[in-house]
């Protein structure tokens, strides 16, 4: 039997571990990324390490989320970036340099590398052949370091594309399509690769658009193979050396494989709060609209802003309708503005955004009071856009350009406009004059550190016992958003105990205080959740932030995956009930114990927690594999690490 792609990069970079699906694996990584928000807690940890440099063949760090700068905070963490990237010989991009996914993809991205980055839309990767992984800080640290990198071996899937995308159709659609057939949860631990005669017909970055929001099916990553269409990507962005051919064997083994065609797929959107809940653009037709937002690492490329400028071109968005672009990155915003595509969407009314995360996570554009936002991004939790009443739907940028105009959602095939055919330019403008490469040998570089930076906090090693409260109680679908909100608390990622006071803040505002309260009293705090829990970021401060106010243990239906790694490295145990429906016999408030819990989880014992309130006791079981088992004894990764 052949291999799949995904099994053919796996096994080559395989380090520790035997090619299992369901096994641990460790593998070697080739590339890293980073971005502001979660960089700074990365490379201080990686300082922590005590390691001279880095020992990837490319590690990048990018400056794209906190750009807004209110505040000395933001451009005191970006000078922290700056100077650490040139100490330990890591590629610096600049703020305004555009977006990490987007720019990595267009200058750094190699078919058949590896990469990890610590942000959730490292899967984007994919589009050009990678396997591409999103990952806490303290996990790309310990990648940069030179060590493995962990995964739960995949179970692949096959997604077969065949036949070719309709006019006013596009990758957007094809990946909300992915997402009505698979959903937001149940696809952990899975490898989504696309293959089939459909492939040929889609752009690396329209391949890009399918990968990046394959982190809302909450899958590994997802995997296009590198043809023709990728050498051309690569050529035109001069680096035609960097292209392999990368396929898998004609008779690949799959976990599962399904036929999508393309021609079948119509205009499609994600209804609030959840990009998982997929309707037809048609069924909205006629709503008005507030605000069409275009831009995000989902779909900001230069195609996808050519699409709008065209759609644009002579007319203006409605006059009750907020319009604005950020272009994935300054290769994008260079080549519109000198091809007169910017001076077209400038024209129609638009507001240009700076080329960054912005809007995409809640950081500015809040839009008014219960209104309509359409954009181009990827999540759409209630709140994430910065006002919690309003109704964000997630479009395609053809969709999000004729509903500027008309005001209302509209459905591009019905809009009696002639089809904007946008072809991949032969050539790319060319210009890395934003990028900061580090030297062979640096001269002494001091690392600069602003007064909101400081050290991450340390964990104790597990106790023998866990005694306690349930300090809150959610249900199903918790995502990190409503963890550790980003938007205008977003400048505190740097400065732990101060963003630890936004703990659930969505939720409940009282989380942190009462938590604090009760670690000062010498108890242990648990949360406890329904399905799904920690979807969405990769943001390790969801789990360091709460170990801070002293949470020892999260017992949940079912824990996303980058969050289930997140908890391990910062020593909170995951816990799930043995019998399902033990949720409803446990209430916020109630005391209680999991004696000898440590020894138990060593000896692959099941723990029992004890509800005193209750007077009853409750199986729990985990999925723990020896080397976590070992990272909660000493309290967390980066505590095993140093002691390695
Ligand atoms: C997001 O889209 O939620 C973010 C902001 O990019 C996060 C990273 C972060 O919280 O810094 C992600 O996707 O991992
Ligand atoms: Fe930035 Fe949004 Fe992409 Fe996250 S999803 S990396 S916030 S553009």
């Amino acid at each position: 039997m052949g291999r799949s792609l995904t099994r053919k990069i796996l096994e080559e970079h395989l380090v520790v571990g035997e090619y299992v699906p369901g096994n641990e694996i460790g593998i070697k990584i080739d590339q890293t990324l980073t971005q502001d928000a979660t960089g700074t807690m990365a490379y201080l940890q990686f300082e922590a390490m005590g390691l001279d440099k880095v020992k990837t063949e490319l590690s990048v760090s990018y400056v794209d989320h906190n750009t807004v700068q209110v505040g000395f905070e933001n451009a005191d963490d970006h000078k922290y970036l700056q100077s650490v990237a040139a100490k330990f010989g890591i590629v610096y991009s600049k703020a305004g340099n555009g977006i990490c996914h987007q720019v990595h993809l267009e200058r750094f991205g190699k078919p058949g590398k590896t990469m990890t980055g610590s942000d959730s839309h490292t899967p984007t990767g994919g589009g050009i052949g990678m396997i591409s992984i999103g990952a806490g800080g303290l996990d790309v640290a310990v990648a940069m370091g030179g060590g493995p990198f962990y995964i739960t071996c995949p179970r692949v899937y096959k997604i077969n594309l065949v036949g070719e995308l309709s006019d006013w159709v596009s990758a957007k659609d094809v990946v909300l399509k992915m997402l009505e057939i698979f959903s937001v949860k149940g696809n952990v631990g899975v490898i989504m690769e696309y293959a089939g005669p459909g492939v040929a017909t889609l752009s690396v970055p329209e391949r890009a658009t399918i990968t990046n929001m394959g982190a809302e099916m909450g899958v590994t990553t997802s995997i296009f193979p590198s043809d023709e269409e990728t050498r051309r990507f690569l050529k035109a962005q001069g680096r035609e050396d960097d292209w392999t051919a990368m396929a898998a064997d004609d008779d690949a083994e799959y976990d599962k494989v399904i036929d999508l065609d393309l021609s079948t797929i119509e205009p499609m959107a994600a209804a609030p709060h959840s990009p998982g809940k997929v309707i037809k653009v048609s069924e909205m037709t006629g709503t008005k609209v507030d605000q069409v937002l275009v831009g995000s690492c989902t779909n900001s490329s230069y195609k996808d802003m050519v699409t709008v400028a065209k759609i644009m071109k002579g007319k203006r968005a409605h006059p009750d309708t907020s319009f604005g672009i950020a272009p994935g990155s300054r290769q994008v915003l260079q080549m519109i503005a000198k091809e007169g595509y910017l001076a077209d969407l400038i024209d129609s009314g638009a507001r240009v955004l700076e080329s960054a995360c912005g809007f995409c996570i809640g950081n500015h554009q809040s839009p008014k009071t219960d209104a309509i936002s359409l954009r181009t991004n990827n999540r759409n939790f209630e709140g994430r856009s910065g006002t919690k009443s309003a109704q964000v739907y997630l479009i395609s940028p053809e969709v999000a350009a004729v509903s500027a105009v008309a005001g209302t959602f509209t459905d591009p095939r019905t809009a009696g406009l002639a089809f904007p055919n946008v072809e991949m330019p032969d050539n790319f403008l060319i210009d890395d004059s934003m990028f900061i490469f580090p030297q062979d040998a640096p001269p002494n570089v001091e690392v600069y550190r602003g007064p909101n930076i400081g050290n991450p906090p340390s964990n104790d090693r597990m106790s023998d016992d866990i005694i306690g409260d349930i300090m809150l109680k959610v249900g199903d679908n918790i995502t990190t958003d409503h963890i550790m909100p980003a938007g205008a608390r977003l400048k505190y990622r740097s400065n732990v105990p101060k963003y630890s006071e936004f703990v659930f803040e969505p939720v409940d505002t009282t989380f942190p205080t009462r938590s604090m309260e009760n670690k000062e009293k010498g108890r242990h705090n648990i949360i406890m959740a329904g399905k799904s829990y920690g979807q969405g970021s990769s943001r390790e401060h969801a789990a360091l932030c709460p170990m801070y106010l002293g949470v020892k243990a999260v017992i949940a239906k079912s824990v996303e995956r980058i969050h289930a790694a997140n908890l391990v490295n910062f020593g909170i145990v995951s816990l799930a009930f043995k019998n399902e429906a033990d949720y409803d016999k446990v209430d916020q408030g109630d005391e209680i114990e999991m004696p000898g819990i440590k020894q138990k989880i060593m000896a692959s014992e099941p723990v029992m927690l004890v509800n005193k309130t209750k007077g009853m006791e409750l199986e729990l079981t985990y999925d723990l594999s020896d080397r976590q088992k070992e990272i909660l004894c000493e309290g967390g990764l980066l505590a095993y690490t140093v002691k390695e």
